[in-house]
């Protein structure tokens, strides 16, 4: 046996239970208790709970965005998540214009293979589906990458009639669409109008996307899934009327499936005020605390399936070439190395369960993007294992994080636990605060959609 894991409280998405894991050739081959088994590397996880590795479905890395490129490559950004517990990364590559799906993900995976310390994903952010193009949707599918995303806001979003033409090929090829919901044309009237009256600071990039900006774009995106039957995937969802808008497609019976992410659950539309407000901007932006409140309830009734971080980070040098105008400002956050830590952290004060926490960051994103070997404890699955200390308490800032960038909205947020060890295939990528994986270790998951 490679590793033997004894006397932790394993958690899954539906039991927790003390037991010992088993490892071997990458792979959890057994799990029992008292196991008496030979092995080459023994853990005490006495007192510690045992989770899978969180997945973390949303994450540009590398990105070409906002007149620079997002701070965290494939190396920063895979080793800062294995810091923080998760062992899988998806990653959004985007088409160029007349370029074929499967190019994409070929195009992207020759710049992450060499560097991924984590196992890794893609999804297709879709730009150009003329001619043939739509129908290699059908050729990436094969090749292992059923999900795909389209934007209705920024230069690289699509129309909304090849919004609608992706919905359907993606029923008919058993593929899931994942939108970023939020009205373009609106957004830029206002932006416009703020600009033209000399309203420049951070607080209007929130009042140039307000709630109703995103949830009338939740609305029409569900409608169109809705009219087509194909599953849709809405990332990162922070307003209340998108909220209730996915809510009653779900008691509809429609496979329509929701993201929030970390920072729509701590911060309000109130960071915008702040003397570094420029450092939260994200689109869409943090809301009000109605949303706040809306999105937890969502958790806590099942209507949100998943959490992931969008994470997007950027130089504060580059941050700042936004405080005369806040459309100057890169959008962006981090996130990857807190989502795991933060969730948990929740459950370790009782407001979630762990297995709740286990099912939103891990089990329902293997489970909705097809990642067979991945989501759970359990025999079979592989190695992804974090060790979890509940009595660690962990103040968060920028020098004990593992990414690239030189800021975080995370600075000085106290978390009570903190995952102490994190396995990657049974290998160990983290150890108590230091990265110890390898650049290049991160497998590429194909996958297949159930
Ligand atoms: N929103 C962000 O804030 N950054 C990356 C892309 C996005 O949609
Ligand atoms: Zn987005
Ligand atoms: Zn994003």
């Amino acid at each position: 046996m490679d590793l033997l894991i004894k006397n932790g409280k394993i958690v899954t998405a539906s039991e927790t239970f003390i037991a010992d894991i088993a490892v071997n050739n990458e792979k959890i081959v057994q799990i029992g208790q008292n196991l008496e088994i030979e092995s080459k590397k023994v853990v005490d996880a006495s007192g510690k709970y045992v989770l899978p590795g969180a997945i973390d479905v949303h994450t540009h890395l590398a990105m070409p965005f906002g007149g620079t490129v997002s701070a965290d490559g494939y190396g920063a950004g895979t080793r800062a998540a294995a810091c923080g517990g998760t062992t899988t990364v998806f990653d959004f590559a985007l088409q160029d214009f007349n370029e074929p799906m499967v190019d994409v993900i070929k195009r992207r995976d020759a710049l992450c293979a060499p560097e991924a310390a984590v196992d890794y994903a893609f999804h297709i952010g879709v730009k150009d589906i003329h001619g043939d193009l739509i129908d290699s949707i059908k050729d990436a599918v094969e090749y292992g990458v059923p999900s795909f995303k389209v934007f209705m806001v920024y230069d690289f979003r699509i129309s909304d009639g090849d919004f609608y033409q992706l919905l359907e090929k993606s029923k008919e090829y058993n593929a899931i669409i994942s939108v970023h919901a939020e009205n373009n044309e609106i957004v830029n009237t206002l932006v416009k109008k703020y600009l033209s009256e000399g309203k420049v600071s951070p607080w209007y990039h929130y009042m140039s996307r307000p709630e109703f900006v995103e949830g009338e774009a939740d609305l029409r995106a569900i409608q169109w899934a809705k009219a087509t039957g194909a599953k849709l995937y809405i990332v990162h969802l922070a307003n209340k009327q998108g909220v209730e808008a996915v809510t009653k497609a779900k008691e509809e019976g429609y496979p329509i499936y929701a993201e929030t992410c970390p920072h729509y659950l701590e911060f309000t539309n109130e960071v915008y005020k702040r003397e570094d407000g420029r450092n939260f901007v994200c689109s869409p932006p943090i809301k009000g605390e109605e949303s706040r409140q809306a999105l937890w309830e969502a958790i806590k009734r099942g209507d949100i399936d998943t959490i992931a971080t969008d994470h997007c980070p950027f130089l504060q040098s580059e941050k700042d070439w936004g405080i005369n105008d806040f459309t100057k400002i890169p959008n962006g956050c981090a996130g990857i190395e807190n989502m795991y830590p933060y969730m948990l952290d929740k459950a370790n004060r009782g407001i979630l369960s762990f297995n709740k926490v286990v099912e939103l960051c891990s089990t329902n994103p293997a489970k909705i993007f097809g990642c067979q070997e991945k989501g759970s404890l359990a025999v079979g699955k592989d190695a992804d294992i974090v060790i979890y200390d509940p009595n660690k308490d962990f103040t968060i800032t920028c020098e004990n994080m593992h990414s690239d960038y030189d800021h975080t909205i995370w600075e000085g947020i106290t978390l009570h636990g903190y995952p102490v060890q994190t396995y990657s295939r049974g290998k160990l990528v983290y150890d108590n605060g230091k990265f110890v994986g390898e650049y290049g270790w991160g497998k590429f998951i194909k996958r297949k959609l159930t």
